[in-house]
């Protein structure tokens, strides 16, 4: 190794001082080299006449080191301090402050004057932890995330020089991961605690809570100091339920959404950063369903209960309640939290829980043969469906809201035809009236 360090008190000639001349000043500057910091840097040495001895540029890798604690020659040592991070200096030294009386090796002859020029890449203490700079914190923020959280976020990442290594943005997907559970590298984890959904902030991360001293893949060197710039898109836990708050409650409100209930609402969905998803303002129209029926992600169930016509709700759907890891192609990212603001338009009493049709009034005692139009001592499908269709347009029956009212007659009509001939004789019908004696069915 070329740069020894000798002790500078054994060797004659000390009151020649080092000479520091900085040709480059980076136009920001937070922090300058100090006593028991580690840097990385890359450098020329010549003698006083231009002669090349070393350069860790041929090398093609920096020079890393501790400063100012004598792992380098004291003229190193003292001409390094007070430099910063794209700092380029030619720091001079005498040869009492660099190899002396006997120089070294064949390269550099005795009482040589030395003359390095140096850049400076890095720069970190072993003592830092991380440091959070540039925060943006959005106006309204109700929630910091905590470990054990679930956040997507965006970042660009770079080394202290600037130099850039790697971004979600390239990859037009965020970066998604629990955070305070050691995914991701030590200082990440740490710099992803107590953001805001929609917060950008600066993470710079030591080695030690980075990559180390090994640095990984070709593009994050050994003993390198990462700077990350991240923006929060969204965050949940696991543990999330549903959230919503009411936008409008109309005075009138007595009336509340059930399960089983026929239900039309409009929506329009976002993202937690706002960006849209779908509205059915879009088209024009309702969206239906019957609640408890598992026609919509289980959020949506969940945040349209307990609602009575004209109010409108905001709902925060965490994505296991939503459309999970996968999310929805090209519409919802996997993973997302969900924003839809919703307004019920219309609702529809559903039967009691497991019925398809119900009897509003005592049921006739004659209903085979008032079925049996053409008296033929069998009730086939059209009679039945036009019995059916009868009762309800007379008030007299109701079917569950929301379903195709032909296909839950088809389903009665199977129900009651035992041996599947498309026709319901007598005994049939009596003989599901007496096993159903305890249902309002037929
Ligand atoms: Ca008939
Ligand atoms: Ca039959």
């Amino acid at each position: 190794q070329v740069l020894l360090w000798q002790p500078v008190h054994v060797l004659p000639h000390t009151h020649d001082g080092v000479q520091i001349n900085t040709y480059h000043m980076p136009t920001t500057c937070s922090r300058k080299v100090e006593v028991s910091d580690y840097v990385r840097y890359h450098y020329n040495g010549t003698l006083l006449d231009g002669t090349l001895f070393d350069s860790s540029h041929t090398r093609m890798r920096t020079y890393d080191t501790y400063v100012g604690i004598g792992w380098l020659i004291a003229g190193m040592d003292q001409g390094l301090l007070g430099m910063c991070v794209g700092e380029r200096r030619i720091i001079t030294m005498p040869p009492a402050l660099g190899y002396g009386e006997n120089g070294d090796g064949s390269d550099i002859p005795g009482q040589a004057s030395l003359v390095f020029d140096v850049v400076l890449l890095d720069l970190h203490n072993p003592r830092d932890g991380i440091a959070v700079t540039n925060q943006q914190v959005p106006q309204s923020c109700t929630r910091k995330t905590v470990a054990g959280d679930f956040v997507r976020y965006h970042y660009n990442g770079s080394l202290l020089d600037g130099t850039f290594f790697d971004s979600s943005y390239s990859r037009n997907r965020t970066y998604d991961t629990y955070v305070g559970r050691g995914y991701v590298i030590a200082g990440m984890d740490e710099g992803l605690i107590g953001v805001c959904v929609g917060e950008k902030r600066t993470i710079t991360i030591p080695p030690h809570l980075a990559y180390g001293e090994e640095g990984t893949g070709s593009k994050i060197p050994g003993s390198a100091v990462l700077v990350f710039d991240v923006h929060i898109i969204d965050f949940h836990n696991p543990s999330d339920n549903t959230e919503f708050t009411v936008t409008y409650k109309p005075e009138e409100c007595d009336k509340q959404t059930k399960k089983g209930d026929f239900v039309k609402y409009h929506y329009n969905a976002s993202l937690m950063d706002g960006s849209p998803i779908d509205s059915t303002h879009n088209y024009g129209k309702t969206y239906n369903i019957v609640l408890g029926a598992n026609q919509v992600v289980p959020g949506m169930e969940d945040g349209l209960m307990d609602m009575c016509v004209g109010e409108r709700r905001r709902l925060v759907i965490p994505p296991h309640l939503g459309y999970g890891e996968r999310g929805v192609t090209d519409e919802v990212p996997g993973s997302a939290v969900l924003v839809f603001d919703v307004e019920l338009v219309e609702m529809e009493e559903g039967l009691p829980e497991g019925y398809m049709f119900i009897w509003n009034e005592d049921v006739s005692p004659d209903l085979f043969s008032e079925m049996d139009k053409d008296n033929n001592e069998l009730v086939e499908p059209s009679e039945f469906t036009d019995y059916i269709i009868r009762q309800v347009n007379e008030g007299k029956g109701r079917l569950a809201p929301g379903f195709d009212p032909y296909r839950i007659i088809d389903n009665m009509f199977s129900n009651q035809d035992r041996d599947g001939d498309g026709k319901i004789t007598a005994a049939e019908f009596k003989l599901k009236a007496d096993e159903a004696a305890a249902h309002d069915e037929l």
